[in-house]
């Protein structure tokens, strides 16, 4: 009879994106941490007439992928599950949910802020729970389902954030981690409990669920899913549920200050706060995240890489069949290279370069609207939207080296520490370099799931500390150090940019 070979030991961070999703085993060999991605779907927002949503079917289908792959090569210790922010599932009778989620490109919020000010005193909001408006934000959207949607809300017994629905649909326990809680604007920032008054105010009438953070064990896999699926009923284990919190487990322990970049989708740019910043942060649009342990990332949420990706994929469908080997990301970054720099400036934070309208067609029209050369190529396109990227983390830069802490301010940063995909995108790393003319350091291209997979580790393990976790996850590969050439006259290209993109109203 054949030796049962013994599976090694690992730990399954399920990590969703809003593009993708991927089921990855972390296991520690020989006191380093290695990663195996074991299964990777596609997960895209489906776009109907006048709304959007996520498959939640779809998504179950493939969070149970992920634990029969993992479980089919490892000893599965421990699973924990990340998800994008903001988005929520209703629960409604017999713990079900009513209806597929909608999701944060939803149409539902245009003009949302405004509107709510009408009902909602928008500075106390935010002096509650610190958290920048943006019109994604699950208190905008929830408030848009109540006027606009015919979801019938009065059937809802619960609500749930996007990565603790699917922890629940696992075990059949649901709470509400604190790092996905803050990206709601309905926590406090500082007792970190739901703020009620508003909850009623919003028609939330049910009790949101119980506050917990990362580290906790929240159940075992369901006996009918275990079963179904032929694995043990493995435990799972709150993580930073929220991706952008997992990938900032990853800062390291410096001794001089470090600014952060959680470079994918989107941009998150910010630094780790020992506590919620609140004074002029809502006129500047900083928003305090509840991050592990006790920390508060004080970061500004950017449109990031979204841009680009919309770019290529609508490139290549236009250009049918040829075009998936001419737009690879690659391919793009070559071209950007060979282009001139600062030859045409764009705003990338005006809204037009946040939905699915066609990306080259709205950067023609944005610098005809700004008097800028017309562009002549994608090589420029790229560009362009690399150097307007970098400008929007020079001015979030700037800003957090100017708060007020105590007497003094926060001070000069040593370096920008980039996390996640866009850390491999080497243009756009100097770029972030030359523009801010600061030290650009890559940090591990998959925080987010490194990320989650220490939070189990160290659930599973007392000695493990936070510091050891994180040298673990910042060993695991190269780092590389961008250093910033000396362009003379930047500050002059920086007044340009400003000018330029000052000289015309953000479309809202
Ligand atoms: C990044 C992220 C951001 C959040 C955005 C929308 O993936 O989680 O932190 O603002 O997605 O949820």
């Amino acid at each position: 009879m054949a030796k049962k070979v013994k599976k090694i030991r690992g730990y399954l961070a399920i990590d969703l994106g809003a593009s993708s999703g991927r089921g990855i085993v972390g296991i520690v060999n020989k006191g380093v941490l290695e990663i195996d991605e074991v299964f990777r779907f596609e997960n895209q927002i489906k776009v109907a007439s006048d709304s959007t949503f996520w498959d939640l079917k779809k998504l179950e289908e493939n969070v149970l992928e992920c634990i029969k792959k993992a479980c089919e090569k490892y000893e599965i210790e421990s699973i924990g599950i990340d998800t994008w922010g903001v988005d929520y599932v209703y629960i409604g009778e017999k713990g079900k949910p009513l209806a597929n989620p909608s999701t944060y490109r939803d149409p539902k919020t245009e003009g949302i802020i405004e509107k709510i000010s009408k009902e909602f005193n928008l500075d106390e909001l935010y002096i509650e729970a610190g958290i920048q408006h943006i019109e994604i934000n699950t208190i905008f959207q929830i408030y848009a389902d109540k006027i606009y949607r015919n979801i019938n809300l009065s059937k809802a017994k619960s609500l749930a954030l996007m990565p603790n629905y699917l922890a629940y649909f696992l075990t059949g326990k649901l709470f509400s981690e604190k790092t996905i809680a803050s990206t709601t604007g309905l926590l406090s920032h500082s007792t970190k409990v739901w703020n009620e008054e508003t909850c009623k105010k919003l028609g939330i009438y049910y009790r949101l669920p119980r506050i917990i953070s990362p580290g906790f064990q929240i159940g075992i896999l369901k006996k009918r899913i275990a079963d179904e699926i032929g694995v043990k009923r493995i435990k799972v284990i709150a993580v930073c549920s929220h991706d952008t919190q997992s990938a900032t487990m990853l800062i390291p322990v410096e001794k001089g200050k470090t600014a952060f970049l959680s470079c994918g989708t989107w941009s998150l740019f910010g630094v780790e706060l020992d506590e919620a910043y609140i004074d002029i942060s809502r006129q500047r649009e900083w928003t305090n995240e509840q991050a592990f342990g006790d920390k508060i990332n004080y970061l500004k949420n950017l449109t990031g890489l979204w841009i680009l990706q919309q770019l290529r994929k609508q490139e290549i469908k236009k250009a049918g069949d040829k075009g998936i080997d001419e737009y690879t990301f690659e391919k793009l970054e070559k071209k950007a290279r060979a282009e001139k720099p600062f030859t045409h400036y764009i705003n990338t934070e005006d809204a037009r370069f946040k939905g699915f309208d066609d990306v080259s067609e709205n950067i023609k029209k944005y610098l005809l609207e700004t008097g800028q050369n017309p562009i002549e190529n994608i090589g420029q396109m790229v560009r362009a939207i690399y150097e307007g990227l970098a400008f929007q983390y020079r001015k979030a830069l700037k800003e957090i080296e100017n708060i007020p802490i105590g007497e003094t301010t926060y001070g000069k940063c040593k370096q920008i520490y980039i996390l996640g995909g866009g850390a491999q995108d080497k243009l756009l790393c100097q770029i972030i370099a030359d523009v801010c003319q600061i030290e650009v350091v890559t940090g591990n291209k998959e925080a987010t799931a490194v990320g989650n997979i220490l939070v189990q580790l160290m659930s599973a393990n007392n000695n493990i500390t936070l510091e050891r976790a994180k040298n673990l996850g910042n060993n695991m590969g190269e780092s590389i150090r961008y250093y910033p050439n000396k362009i003379e006259n930047i500050e002059q290209i920086v007044k340009v940019y400003e000018e330029i993109t000052s000289n015309i109203e953000i479309e809202n």
